[in-house]
């Protein structure tokens, strides 16, 4: 099976609202496996460079204070079709148009406060891996699970 990786990070008000739990459960329970994690307080220039294609939009400088307003939760998932599938875990980038079932679609209002990150193509999620964590930080190991996931 071809694996993929993904970069999802629980935001400043997913960590303030209690949902870090929330989201490796669901990430977990659907079979992902957990690579990388950790707690960080990001710097405006790191979410800068994190955001950078998004730096001619009138909302980047409020995203990027938001981002930096606390610290997130940082993580690695593993798994086929983990980009994608990992985007449909969270939902739409607008709760409003998100569904019941999604993590924005069932813990939050407002498109700038809500509360998760998840890298939209396996390209990006390549270049926001290496920007937040080093190579040395994610862990190759096999999960007990993976033969009853995978033919
Ligand atoms: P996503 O986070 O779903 O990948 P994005 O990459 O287009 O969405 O934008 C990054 C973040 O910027 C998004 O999670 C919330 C914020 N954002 C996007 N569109 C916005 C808007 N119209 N007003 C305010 N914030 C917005
Ligand atoms: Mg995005």
């Amino acid at each position: 099976v071809a694996m993929e990786q993904t970069f999802i990070a629980v935001k400043p008000d997913g960590v303030q609202r209690g949902l870090v739990g929330e989201t490796v459960r669901r990430f977990e329970q659907k079979g992902f496996k957990l690579v990388a994690m950790k707690m960080v307080q990001a710097s405006s220039a790191h979410l800068e460079e994190h955001y950078k294609d998004l730096k001619e939009k009138p909302f980047f400088s409020g995203l990027c204070t938001y981002m930096a307003s606390g610290p997130v939760v940082a993580m690695v998932w593993e798994g086929s079709g983990v980009v994608a599938m990992g985007r449909m875990l969270l939902g739409e980038t607008k709760p409003q148009d998100s569904l019941p079932g999604t993590l924005r679609g069932d813990f939050c209002i407002n498109v700038g406060r809500n509360i998760v990150h998840g890298s939209d193509s396996v390209e990006s999620a390549k270049r926001e891996i290496a920007l937040w964590f080093k190579r040395e930080e994610i862990v190759t190991w096999k999960s007990c699970t993976h033969d009853w996931l995978y033919e």
